[in-house]
């Protein structure tokens, strides 16, 4: 028996998500066979109706569709034709004609991305991002906010496990008004198995011991890892479930499939991975700064320092954007000839990216530094980041609602 602590990790997938996002806007969808692949052509054509002062929209559909398109995602009801992701628009249009077709807005997707992101990271710190709508989260170490029914505190792993899980199905719904599923596992390889289980809305709990029951009975290509023509490759050789895979020799799967694939393959169907999630840190500050060649008088060298001030700032502001934050502090560092470092920091109202809000901010920080020493080194800060994205949407969201949608 294995000695080493159980982990616990979660994968969250968002439930037919370009499409979900799309009815957030078209409520009127709701229920219907609708893709999303369209280009601006299919845009709705909204008209507002002379007596009741109502907007009417009418949908594209599929009917007659001519030219490359290809499905991004279906809603469920679509996926009962055959429709699904990758699948090119003429075809579908043969199989369902009266489906609604939509244009893409990846830039709405983006923002329910971070925002439901942003919903988890609340809850569980420990996020692998896996593509705009998954992610994988450790929730080995996370308790839920309340203990068990009676108040006294819960041990049993699997039940704090499922009980966090479930308040980040609801965080995740209270901030987009979207449906995830999510699955927990011990590793990251069944918890993405576990996610599809119970689709759409669900929550799996998958232990070790439900591997046989709930993941034999798969085909291989479910498992993350195993492609279209490894599983094509299996099937020749008479392997059409997971479980046909486990029970497979390794020897043989091998020579079949070379050394390291082969090996995996086994390990794979019989639910062991022990990959870490990997979770990737938001910077906490960027900054730039320089040394001067020579050091330079506050008095005498005025327009030089003055021009790398801004040049400074100016690249802080490049950097920020690139990187997708803004900052709500702006620091000045300051070195003098004497090698003695001063810093200063300013708060401002509403975090910025803007090169010349930062010069402006900058300015005043340097305003409170004493000049009467030459200058050897100057340094300019944007820290307290967060992504620019969130910024937006929590400034949409406050105006009014629905808001993700109201761009200026
Ligand atoms: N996507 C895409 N092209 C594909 C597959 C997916 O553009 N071939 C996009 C559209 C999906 C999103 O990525 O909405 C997420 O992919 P998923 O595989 O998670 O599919 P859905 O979220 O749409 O559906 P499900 O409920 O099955 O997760
Ligand atoms: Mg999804």
């Amino acid at each position: 028996m294995s000695t080493d602590p159980v982990r616990l990790i979660a994968h969250l997938d968002m439930d037919a998500f370009y499409a979900s996002v799309e009815l957030l806007r078209y409520p009127e969808l709701v229920g219907q066979a609708v893709v999303i692949g369209g280009g601006r052509r299919h845009q709705p054509v909204e008209t507002v109706d002379a007596v009741t002062g109502r907007t009417l929209r009418t949908f594209s559909t599929l009917r007659g569709y001519v030219g490359r398109g290809v499905i991004t995602t279906a809603t469920y009801e679509a996926r009962k034709y055959g429709l699904q992701s990758a699948m090119g628009l003429m075809k579908a249009a043969s199989l369902a004609p009266d489906t609604v077709l939509l244009p893409v807005d990846f830039d709405a997707y983006r923002r329910y991305s971070r925002l439901f992101k942003a919903a988890v990271r609340a809850i569980a710190p420990l996020i692998q991002d896996n593509g705009i709508d998954e992610i994988y989260i450790d929730l080995t170490d996370v308790h839920p906010a309340t203990d068990g029914e009676l108040g006294e505190p819960v041990t049993d792993p699997w039940w704090r496990a499922g009980a966090v899980a479930q308040s980040i199905r609801e965080a995740v719904r209270a901030a987009t008004k979207l449906s995830c599923s999510i699955g927990v596992a011990p590793n990251k390889l069944l918890a993405k198995l576990a996610s599809e289980l119970d689709k759409p809305d669900g929550l799996t709990l998958l232990r070790m011991e439900d591997v046989p029951r709930r993941i034999w009975p798969l085909p291989p290509r479910k498992i993350n890892g195993i492609g279209p023509k490894s599983s094509a490759r299996l099937e020749a050789l008479g392997i059409r479930t997971i479980g046909e895979l486990a029970a497979a020799d390794p020897a043989w799967l091998v020579e079949h499939f070379g050394r390291a694939h082969g090996a995996w393959m086994h390990e794979a169907a019989h639910g062991r991975d022990e990959r870490v999630v990997l979770t990737e840190m938001e910077p906490k500050s960027i900054s730039r700064e320089t040394t001067f060649d020579r050091d330079l008088s506050a008095q005498r060298d005025r327009a030089e320092l003055s021009a790398v001030f801004t040049a400074l700032c100016e690249g802080v502001s490049s950097d920020l954007k690139r990187k997708g934050y803004v900052g709500k502090t702006i620091g000045l560092k300051l070195r003098y000839d004497n090698f003695k470092t001063l810093t200063r920091d300013k708060t401002i109202e509403q975090a910025t990216d803007d090169a010349a809000v930062i010069r402006r901010a900058a300015g005043e920080c340097l305003k409170r530094v004493p000049l009467d020493r030459r200058i050897r080194l100057l340094g300019v800060r944007a820290g307290a980041l967060f992504p620019a994205d969130a910024r937006d949407s929590a400034l949409r969201t406050e105006q009014s609602e629905p808001s993700l949608f109201d761009e200026g």
